[in-house]
């Protein structure tokens, strides 16, 4: 089969190869990071004038300080859409509560009580990208995560102008507060506060790359969820794939940006040229045709692997973002898996309705990074305390080991403040 696209036989080429063209890693380029590092600078410096210079330079939107926070009542958009939202926010907010961590202890082998508290966030900043098209989405599969956890201050910014419905979204879902504001310096101003805005303590969400460089800096400052890259999807299929299906969900995460990374990995050489055929009809007819284009010249990779094995196990390593099982045994499938962000188990789970309105939340470890990183979840909006809580009889039990511990550090006073509760004195009171 000739084609245009790049396509990887296992059964031709060296396995090593193909893995290494598989690899990717994301690393800011050092002009971005000097960049966002010169924003984060001047947000720092000069609060509120710079976020308003800022925000002409890069939004050409001319605002106040005055006008960052939006305070007025959203306009509630059209029937359809409310339902649209609503059904969303129905999902993600039973999956928030299903997935809340819960408090728990246990009794270790001395007999002392030991356990986790968990605690929501007290004020959080969530960034929701803006845009001709605004990713609404975006706001109701983080916000409401916050919301359920019992966070009280949710931030969310935005760019301007903040397109009515995203403003609406933002507010059903509770955001507290919501400031005009993108890029960098949003998240500068979420970090170090101005005058208008107060720190948060954590920033959520996902951005450009230039919102992605200003987290990644800002790490440590201010605790950050992850760092997502551009959209990325891999699906394998095995013979029974719908060759139709499988291209639609792949035109799906390509339509996001040309950057975003689109992987195939099939035993079948019959589906691979089906879905090749399929992408190309089915491209032609795209909205977005010319973003999808660029992907499928850059950023698309098909494999033909020897068998289903194969394909999963390449596929683990890639760690894509959303992986789609095409296959028709897919839990066993899932099962054979090692990482990926989220997995879309059968026929008829596209993508899509994870990204719109299934539940989990769709901001998800991209650019090879779900090898050791998680998607958005309930528990990062919360702070988590450990517990321990001894008896004398427990603390009696371990006196000796605590006293060996702090003889081998040079601590005396370590060992000391257990001796003196139950140490030789103590026990000889008790006794008498
Ligand atoms: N696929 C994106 C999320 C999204 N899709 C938002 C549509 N809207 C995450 O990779
Ligand atoms: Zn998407």
């Amino acid at each position: 089969m000739t084609s245009r696209y790049r396509i990887l036989r296992c059964d031709r080429e060296d396995l090593s190869l193909i893995r290494k063209q598989l690899h990717r890693r994301a690393v800011p380029s050092p002009e971005l990071s000097e960049r966002v590092r010169s924003i984060l600078a001047r947000v720092e410096a000069k609060g509120d004038t710079a976020l308003a210079e800022l925000t002409q330079e890069f939004d050409r939107v001319a605002l106040s300080p005055a006008d960052f926070c939006r305070k007025e009542a959203a306009e509630p958009p059209a029937p359809a859409v409310r339902k649209a939202i609503a059904w969303s926010l129905g999902n993600v907010r039973r999956f928030a509560r299903a997935s809340r961590p819960r408090d728990w202890r246990m009794r270790n082998r001395e007999g002392a009580w030991v356990g986790e508290r968990f605690q929501p966030l007290d004020r959080v900043g969530v960034y929701v990208p803006g845009g001709s098209a605004p990713l609404v989405s975006s706001a109701l599969m983080t916000v409401p995560f916050a919301r359920e956890a019992g966070v009280r201050e949710i931030v969310a910014v935005s760019p301007p102008p903040i397109h009515p419905v995203l403003y609406y979204a933002l507010r059903t879902a509770g955001a507290t507060e919501v400031y005009s504001l993108g890029g960098a310096q949003a998240v500068a101003a979420l970090a170090y506060g101005t005058k208008s805005i107060r720190p948060v303590d954590k920033i959520f969400g996902p951005g450009n790359a230039y919102v992605v460089e200003a987290k990644r800096q800002l790490f440590g400052m201010v605790a950050v969820d992850l760092l997502p890259g551009p959209s990325e999807v891999a699906v394998v299929a095995d013979e029974s794939a719908r060759a139709e299906f499988v291209a639609a969900d792949l035109l799906a995460q390509a339509e996001h940006g040309p950057s975003s990374r689109i992987l195939l990995l099939t035993s079948s050489q019959k589906v691979l040229e089906e879905v090749v055929a399929q992408i190309e009809e089915q491209a032609e007819a795209l909205p977005r045709r010319s973003i999808v284009e660029a992907v499928l010249r850059d950023h698309a990779v098909f494999v033909l692997t020897r068998n289903l094995e194969e394909a999963l196990d390449l596929v683990g390593e890639f760690a894509p973002e959303h992986l789609s099982l095409a296959v028709r045994h897919p839990h066993r499938a899932a099962g054979q898996v090692r990482h990926c962000g989220a997995i879309y188990l059968g026929v008829y789970s596209p993508v899509a309705a994870g990204d719109f309105l299934a539940g989990p939340s769709h901001t998800l470890p991209t650019g090879g990074s779900a090898r050791a990183f998680d998607g958005l979840r309930m528990e990062q909006f919360f702070q988590r305390t450990s517990l321990v809580e001894y008896s004398r009889s427990a603390l009696a039990r371990v006196e000796p080991e605590i006293a060996r511990f702090a003889e081998i550090e040079g601590l005396a006073a370590h060992g000391r403040s257990a001796a003196v509760r139950v140490g030789p004195r103590q026990v000889a009171e008790m006794k008498r």
